[in-house]
C-alpha cells in the first residue's frame, strides 16, 4: 500500500471524521489518498481556523480533531492553535508536510524545522522517517493527544515518505478504562469533608471534559456543599441550581471571593492551573482536595493538601457514596454571599441605552439561547461579562478559552461546535478586534453551508486593553481603530449582514437569524465606558461590604 494511503487508513481506524486544513503541494498525496476516505476535508482559508477547529472539535468530542498544513508558513501558521489546544487541553493532531528528507530537492527553500518549532507547543511531535512506522507513529500521536492531561500532537509526513510503498499494518486503538483513584485517598477526603466547618466545591475546566455531569450534580444534592465554578468550568453543574454561589471570572476582589475567604477546605474537582486561579492559597490558610484525573501541577498559588486521582466521575460517585452530611457544617456565609450577587447580576439587564451595555447583551444573548444552544468566545472584555453574568445550564455550551485566552478562535471554534452539533443553536461572540483575526473564515462558514450567528460587539477598539490601561492609571492612548462596514462585509462572503440599532431591537434579531438558514453576521456597537468603574472599582467596593 501507498504509505499515505496507509495513513489515511490508520487515521480512519481512529474514528477521524474531519481533516482541518490547507495542503500544499508537499501534501499532495495525503490529499489524494483522502479522495476514497471517510473522512471529509474541510478547506480554511487560513490554517489558524483550521487548528482552532480541529482543537474545538477534540474539545467538545475528547477525539483529536485533525488538522493539516504544508511545510514552512503553513506549519508557522498553525502555532497559535497548537499553543490553545495545549493550553486549553484539546486533544489535537497536527500533520504537517515537508520537503523530500532522503534527497534534498530546492536547497533550503521554506524548510524550518517544524518538529523543534512544535516541541514546546506539544505533547508529541514526530517526523515520520520511515513508512512502516506509519501506524505506531498515529497510535502514538492520538494516544498522547487524547490522554489525561489531553493536548495537542503533531506528525510531519515528508513528501518522499507519504509516496512509499508499505506492507505495513494499521494498529488500532487499545481498549482500556481511566484509573480509579485508590481507597485510601477516598476515605482520606471524606474524612476531611466531614470535619471542615464551610467545604466549599470549585469546578474547573477537566470537569468539562468527560461526563461528569451527573454524578456531581447527585454529590451536591446528597451533601448540599455550595459550589462556584471557574471559566473553563462552566456549565458542568446547571447554573441556576440553589447552591451555585458565582463564577470566579475576576481573579480576586469578586464577591465569590468573600466566599473563598470563608471557607476552611475546598474541594477542587478538575481544576488546571493553566487558568487564571480562581482563588490564592497561602501557608495557613484553606486546605485544598484536588479530585483529578492527574495529579496537581504545583504552582506557587496552588499546592493541595490532598489528591484524588483517577477518573472524576468514579471519585465523586464513590464520594457521594460515603460522606454524611455533618451538623457542623455552615454554610450560612456562603448563601449570604449568594444572595447579594444574585442581586447584583440583575443590574442592568434590562437597560434600554444604546450602544448596548454588556449586562443587557449578556441577559439577551441568554434568552434567545436554548438550554443547549452554545456560545463561542472569542477574547475580549466581553469574556468577563458573560462568565460572570451568562448562566451555562449545561455542559460544555460556554466555549471560552481561559487558558492561552488567543484572540481570533471565536468564529473558528462556534463553525467546529456546529459541525460538531448540527441541531443545536449556535453563536459565535466576537469583539470587532478578534473577530478581524480570522474573519475570512466567513467564506469556509457560507461554503459549508453552517446555520450560525457571528455577533460582533463593535467598539471600534482593543477594548479589554482599554479596560486594563485605565485600571492601570495610564491615560487613554493607543488602542482605538477603524472598522469595515461590517454589514457590507458580511453580505460579501454570501453572509446577512445585520446592525443594531437600539438595545431593543438585538433579542427579537437574533431569534430572527436562528429562524433563517445561513450564516448571520449581527453587529452590536457597545458600550464599555462603564467597565472601568464597574469591573475595577464598584465590585470590589461593593463585595467589601458584605
Ligand atoms: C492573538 C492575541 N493578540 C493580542 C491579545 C491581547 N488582547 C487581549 S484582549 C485584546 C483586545 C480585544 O479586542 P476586541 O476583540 O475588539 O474585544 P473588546 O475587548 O474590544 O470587546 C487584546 C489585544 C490576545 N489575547 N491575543
Ligand atoms: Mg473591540
Amino acid at each position: 500500500m501507498k504509505a499515505s494511503d496507509l495513513f489515511i487508513k490508520a487515521l480512519e481506524s481512529e474514528g477521524v471524521e474531519y481533516i482541518f486544513g490547507i495542503p500544499g503541494e508537499e501534501n499532495l498525496d495525503l490529499l489524494n489518498s483522502m479522495k476514497d476516505s471517510s473522512i471529509k476535508l474541510i478547506l480554511t482559508r487560513h490554517e489558524q481556523g483550521a487548528g482552532f477547529m480541529a482543537a474545538t472539535y477534540g474539545r467538545l468530542t475528547g477525539k483529536a480533531g485533525v488538522c493539516l498544513s504544508t511545510l514552512g508558513p503553513g506549519a508557522t501558521n498553525l502555532v497559535t492553535a497548537a499553543a490553545y489546544a495545549q493550553l486549553g487541553a484539546m486533544p489535537m493532531l497536527m500533520i504537517t508536510g515537508q520537503k523530500p528528507i532522503k534527497a534534498s530537492k530546492q536547497g533550503q527553500f521554506q524548510i524550518v524545522d517544524v518538529v523543534a518549532m512544535m516541541r514546546p507547543l506539544t505533547k508529541f511531535t514526530h517526523q515520520i522517517s520511515s513508512a512502516s512506522n506509519i501506524p505506531a507513529r498515529v497510535r502514538e500521536a492520538m494516544r498522547n493527544a487524547e490522554g489525561e492531561r489531553p493536548g495537542a500532537a503533531h506528525l510531519e509526513l515528508p513528501e518522499d515518505i507519504a509516496c512509499e510503498e508499505t506492507d505495513a499494518k494499521v494498529i488500532v486503538r487499545s481498549q482500556f478504562d481511566i484509573p480509579h483513584a485508590s481507597d485510601n485517598s477516598i476515605s482520606a477526603t471524606v474524612e476531611m469533608i466531614e470535619s471542615a466547618q464551610h467545604p466549599l466545591i470549585l469546578i474547573g475546566a477537566g470537569a468539562n471534559r468527560k461526563y461528569a455531569c451527573q454524578t456531581l450534580t447527585a454529590f451536591i444534592k446528597n451533601t448540599g456543599i455550595p459550589f462556584i465554578s471557574t471559566q473553563m468550568g462552566k456549565g458542568v453543574i446547571d447554573e441556576r441550581n440553589p447552591l451555585f454561589l458565582g463564577n470566579a471570572a475576576l481573579s480576586a476582589n469578586d464577591f465569590l471571593h468573600r466566599a473563598i475567604e470563608h471557607t476552611d477546605l475546598i474541594i477542587n474537582v478538575g481544576h488546571d492551573v493553566v487558568e487564571k486561579p480562581p482563588f490564592f492559597m497561602e501557608q495557613g490558610g484553606f486546605e485544598v482536595i484536588h479530585i483529578n484525573y492527574v495529579t496537581a501541577a504545583i504552582d506557587p498559588v496552588y499546592y493541595p493538601q490532598q489528591g484524588v486521582i483517577g477518573d472524576i466521575g468514579n471519585s465523586i460517585e464513590r464520594l457521594t457514596r460515603r460522606i454524611t452530611p455533618q451538623q457542623s457544617w455552615d454554610f450560612s456565609r456562603f448563601m449570604e454571599v449568594k444572595a447579594h450577587l444574585d442581586r447584583r447580576l440583575l443590574e442592568g439587564i434590562d437597560d434600554d441605552r444604546f450602544p448596548l451595555y454588556p449586562q443587557r447583551l449578556v441577559a439577551d444573548v441568554r434568552k434567545v439561547m436554548p438550554d443547549d444552544g452554545i456560545i463561542a468566545l472569542d477574547n475580549g472584555v466581553y469574556k468577563i461579562w458573560f462568565a460572570r453574568n451568562y448562566k451555562a445550564h449545561i455542559p460544555n455550551t460556554v466555549l471560552l478559552d481561559n487558558a492561552l485566552a488567543t484572540m481570533g478562535a471565536g468564529l473558528p471554534s462556534a463553525m467546529a461546535a456546529k459541525i460538531v452539533h448540527p441541531d443545536r443553536r449556535v453563536m459565535a461572540i466576537c469583539g470587532d478586534g478578534g473577530f478581524m483575526m480570522n474573519s475570512q473564515e466567513m467564506e469556509t462558514a457560507v461554503r459549508l453551508k453552517l446555520d450560525l450567528v457571528v455577533l460582533i460587539l463593535r467598539d471600534d477598539a482593543y477594548g479589554m486593553i482599554k479596560w486594563k490601561q485605565a485600571n492601570m492609571g495610564f491615560d487613554d492612548f493607543g488602542l482605538d481603530y477603524g472598522n469595515p462596514d461590517f454589514v457590507m462585509y458580511a453580505n460579501s462572503y454570501g453572509a446577512n449582514g445585520h446592525r443594531v440599532t437600539s438595545a431593543g431591537s438585538l433579542a427579537p434579531l437574533l431569534e430572527m437569524c436562528f429562524n433563517i438558514p445561513g450564516v448571520h453576521l449581527v453587529e452590536v456597537p457597545v458600550d464599555y465606558s462603564e467597565n472601568d468603574r464597574i469591573l475595577n472599582h464598584e465590585i470590589n467596593e461593593n463585595s467589601r461590604l458584605i
